[in-house]
């Protein structure tokens, strides 16, 4: 069963850093949907808990240059 996440994330300034957490995020084995509102600074993800966990989808926003900062 997917878990369903809105992540906050600090430093995605213009609309191609928006694309680029998207990308990075999709990439990841486990990961259903993600889409980010660069207005309201958060990525809504949709993901399956028993293939991919919070914890690297996080790393995989900070390898890119974001910052992940809380999720609810
Ligand atoms: Mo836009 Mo983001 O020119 O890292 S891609 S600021």
């Amino acid at each position: 069963k997917n878990k369903d996440v809105d992540m906050k994330i600090e430093g995605m300034t213009c609309a191609a850093c928006a694309k680029a957490v998207e990308r990075v995020v999709k990439k990841l084995d486990g990961v259903e949907n993600v889409s980010v509102n660069i207005a309201t600074d958060k990525a809504n993800i949709s993901y399956n808990p028993s293939k991919v966990k919070l914890v690297e989808i996080r790393s995989a926003i900070e390898k890119a240059g974001y910052k992940p900062v809380e999720e609810n």
